[in-house]
C-alpha cells in the first residue's frame, strides 16, 4: 500500500542517514554540501604566485558574508583541484568547520604548488626601519622593500576581500610550522587580520626549538625533517619525494653507528644535497642566520588579538609557544592570551585527549580547548558572537591533573625556592657547607646516555615523561634528591638551573632533568594488555620527569661567542629550563639528574672545543665531568613555588 511504501522509504531514509553519520569519508559529504571550492593562484606583490585552496559556505552571498579563517602551510594546501573534497574539515576542526568560515589554506612560497623559493623560517622585514607614511592611511607605516611572510599574508588578505563575500574580517591560525606563519604575519598586519593564534610556533630555532635546544644540534629530529624537507623540487608539485631512505629501526644504534655528524652527509643520506641541512650544520653559533629567523624581537605593537597554545609534552615547540605569548606580551598591549595544555605537539586537534602514556587527565582536555576557547575566540572577533572571557593564562597543571588560571604568565606572587645538589645524593634546601665537594662521572661519546629507553625507529614522545629510572642506574648520570615533601609544591614557570662543573677536556654538554619522584606506595593501573611503551610501567617509585633541557657548555656565557672551557677548573653553567605548571605532591620526592650526552635526541659532543661539523670520528674523547656542589659552587636549581 502507499503508506508502506511511504514507511519503507522513511526507513531507508533512516538507514542511509545511519550510514552517512557512520561510513568513513562522509565527513567528506559535510563539505561538499555546505561549502564550494576554488583553486586560486594568488598573485604576490612581487608577481611571485601562490597556490590557495578556499572553500566558501553555500550559503554565502553579497548580503550573507562570513570572515576568513586562514592557515599558510608547508605542509599542503591539497586536495587540489576544485573537484576534489578533503575527507575532513574543510576547517582546522570539525567545531570550526560546523561554525562555518571562509576556509582558506595556502602553500607558502616554494612549498607544493605555490611559486617561488622556500626559505627556511623566512626572516622578517625590518618594519621598524620604515618610516614613510602610507598613502591615505593614517598613522601607518609602509611595508618595507621586498617580501615576507607578513607581505604575503597581507596581499592574500587583500584578494580575498576583493574577490569573496567576507564580513572583512580575518582569522589566522597553524600548528608548529603554520604556527610560525601565523606568528610572522603579525607584524605590520593587514587591517582585516583580526585574530591569530600561533600554536606551538616555531619561534627560535637556535635558542630552543626544533634545530638546536640552546646551541645543542637535535640530530633525530633534524636528520628526519630535513630529508622531507628539502626533496627534490623543479618548480610547484603535488607530492615530495625524500632525499634518502634510511633503515632505521633502532634510532640508538643507527646514529651511533653513523659516527661523526659529518657523516650525515655522507653518499647513503644527505650527500651534500640538503641546503637546509648545511645551513645547519654550517651556522654553528647564534649568528645573523639564526637571529633574522628569530621571529620574537618583530612581535611588537600588534594589532591582532593573539591567542597563543602549546603543549606541557610537546617536544618540538614548547619553547615557541611560551616565549611567543611573552614576546608578545612584553612587546605589545594587544589582547593576548596563553592556553598550555597536557598535550604533545598539536594534540589539541585530536579527537580525544584524555591520557598519555601512564597518565590519565579525567576529561577529553582537546575537546574542552576547542569548545571553550578556541572556537569562541574566532567566534567573538570574527563574528562577534558570544563572548571571550578567558583568563589571561589558562595552564594545565601536570601534577595534579587540573586547568589553573592566571592574570599573567608566569604568574604574580611566587615565593623563590632553590634547591641545593649536596653530597650522598641528596637534593637540600641548604646551601652545602663544604669546601671542594663534587661528584664525578666519565662521559664516553662511544656510549651515550640514551633519551629513552627502550628501541624506537622514531622520537619516542613519551620520553617527557619518562620514567628516568633507566637513566639513574647508569654511572655517567648524576642522581640528587630531596626527602619525601611534607605538603604539596606548586610550581609555575620557568625552572633556573646553575651548575659549577669541570670537565677534563675543553667542551661539554650539560642536561639537567627536574623529576617528579612517585612514592613507592604508587598503585599502579593494569597495563599488562597495553601496548609498547606502556606495558610493564611500575608506578611505584616512577621518577616521572617533568622538565628537562640541554646546553652546549661552550655557549655558557654567549650563544653568539662560544668559549672553551679550561680543563679541570670548576666553571659556571647556566642553564634555563623551559616553563612548569607542576604540583609536586605531598608524600613525592623531587628529584633533579645532571648528564652529557641524550642520544640520539642531541648529537653527541666531542667534548673538545672544535667545529663539531667538520670533526672526525676520532675528534670525539673521552672526558671526566666534575659537578661541584660546595659552599663556593653551589650547584642548584631555582623555581617559583605558588603561594
Ligand atoms: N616543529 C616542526 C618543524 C620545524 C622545523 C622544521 C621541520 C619541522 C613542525 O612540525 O612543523
Amino acid at each position: 500500500t502507499a503508506v508502506n511504501r511511504i514507511l519503507k522509504t522513511v526507513n531507508l531514509l533512516l538507514l542511509a542517514s545511519l550510514c552517512y553519520a557512520q561510513t568513513p569519508g562522509s565527513d567528506s559529504l559535510f563539505v561538499r554540501q555546505n561549502y564550494r571550492k576554488l583553486d586560486r593562484q594568488i598573485v604576490m606583490r612581487d608577481g611571485v604566485k601562490l597556490y590557495t585552496t578556499i572553500y566558501v559556505p553555500t550559503d554565502a552571498s553579497p548580503t550573507n558574508r562570513y570572515p576568513v579563517l586562514m592557515e599558510r602551510t608547508p605542509y599542503s594546501a591539497g586536495p587540489y583541484g576544485e573537484s576534489n573534497y578533503p575527507k575532513s574539515g574543510p576547517g582546522p576542526s570539525k567545531e570550526l568547520s560546523q561554525e562555518k568560515y571562509i576556509f582558506v589554506t595556502q602553500d607558502v612560497r616554494g612549498r607544493y604548488m605555490s611559486e617561488g623559493q622556500f626559505e627556511e623560517m623566512t626572516p622578517a622585514l625590518n618594519r621598524s626601519m620604515s618610516t614613510t607614511p602610507r598613502k591615505g592611511k593614517k598613522g601607518q607605516t609602509a611595508a618595507p622593500a621586498g617580501t615576507d611572510e607578513s607581505t604575503d599574508t597581507y596581499d592574500t588578505i587583500d584578494w580575498l576581500l576583493k574577490n569573496l563575500p567576507t564580513n572583512e574580517r580575518v582569522g589566522l591560525m597553524g600548528i608548529s610550522y603554520p604556527g610560525f606563519y601565523a606568528s610572522a604575519a603579525l607584524p605590520g598586519a593587514h587591517p582585516a587580520l583580526k585574530a591569530v593564534s600561533p600554536q606551538a610556533p616555531v619561534t627560535d630555532e637556535f635558542i630552543g626549538d626544533d634545530a638546536r635546544h640552546k646551541g645543542a644540534f637535535f640530530l633525530l629530529d633534524n636528520f628526519g625533517f630535513m630529508n622531507y624537507f628539502d626533496g627534490p623540487r623543479n618548480g610547484p608539485v603535488e607530492d615530495y619525494a625524500p632525499l634518502f631512505n634510511a633503515p632505521i629501526k633502532d634510532a640508538y644504534q643507527f646514529f651511533l653507528k653513523m659516527g661523526a655528524l659529518k657523516n650525515a652527509n655522507g653518499p647513503q643520506y644527505y650527500n651534500q644535497k640538503s641546503k637546509i641541512w648545511n645551513e645547519y650544520i654550517q651556522h654553528d653559533t647564534y649568528d645573523a642566520y639564526w637571529q633574522s629567523r628569530n621571529i620574537r624581537p618583530h612581535l611588537k605593537n600588534l594589532t591582532p588579538a593573539t591567542l597563543v597554545v602549546g603543549g606541557w609534552f610537546d617536544a618540538e615547540d614548547l619553547f615557541g609557544a611560551v616565549n611567543t605569548y611573552k614576546a608578545i606580551e612584553e612587546q605589545s598591549k594587544s589582547q593576548n592570551k596563553l592556553v598550555m595544555g597536557p598535550w604533545t605537539h598539536g594534540a589539541w586537534s585530536r579527537a580525544d585527549w584524555s591520557q598519555f602514556g601512564p597518565l590519565s587527565f579525567g576529561q577529553n582536555t582537546a575537546k574542552y580547548y576547542r569548545d571553550s576557547i578556541e572556537t569562541r575566540f574566532f567566534s567573538y572577533h570574527l563574528k562577534s558572537k558570544g563572548t571571550f572571557d578567558q583568563p589571561e593564562a589558562r595552564v594545565f597543571d601536570t601534577g595534579v591533573d587540573a586547568w589553573r588560571s592566571f592574570e599573567q604568565w608566569p604568574p604574580a606572587a611566587g615565593q623563590g625556592k632553590t634547591f641545593y645538589l649536596s653530597a650522598n645524593q641528596q637534593l637540600t634546601a641548604t646551601k652545602p657547607a663544604s669546601t671542594d665537594a663534587f661528584a664525578e662521572y666519565v662521559s664516553d661519546p662511544a656510549k651515550p646516555v640514551p633519551y629513552t629507553d627502550g628501541v624506537f625507529a622514531r622520537r619516542n614522545n613519551q620520553y617527557m615523561i619518562e620514567d628516568q629510572r633507566f637513566a639513574s642506574r647508569r654511572p655517567d648520570v648524576l642522581v640528587f634528591e630531596t626527602e619525601p615533601l611534607t605538603a604539596d609544591m606548586i610550581i609555575a614557570g620557568p625552572i633556573d638551573a646553575t651548575l659549577f662543573a669541570a670537565t677534563s677536556g675543553t667542551d661539554a654538554d650539560f642536561i639537567v632533568k627536574v623529576i617528579d619522584v612517585l612514592p613507592d606506595t604508587t598503585q599502579s593501573p593494569d597495563f599488562s594488555k597495553a601496548t609498547s611503551p606502556l606495558k610493564g610501567v611500575q608506578l611505584a617509585g616512577y621518577q616521572r620527569l617533568v622538565r628537562a633541557e640541554v646546553i652546549r657548555g661552550r655557549f655558557r656565557n654567549s650563544f653568539e661567542k662560544p668559549e672553551a672551557f679550561a680543563p679541570n677548573q670548576p666553571t659556571e653553567v647556566k642553564v634555563q629550563l623551559p616553563d612548569v605548571m607542576h604540583t609536586f605532591r605531598k608524600g613525592h620526592r623531587l628529584m633533579v639528574q645532571v648528564q652529557s650526552s641524550w642520544f640520539p635526541l642531541v648529537d653527541r659532543n666531542p667534548q673538545q672545543f672544535i667545529n663539531i661539523g667538520t670533526a672526525n670520528d676520532s675528534d670525539y674523547k673521552k672526558a671526566t665531568i666534575r659537578l661541584y656542589h660546595d659552599a663556593t659552587h653551589p650547584s642548584a636549581i631555582q623555581m617559583q613555588q605558588l603561594r
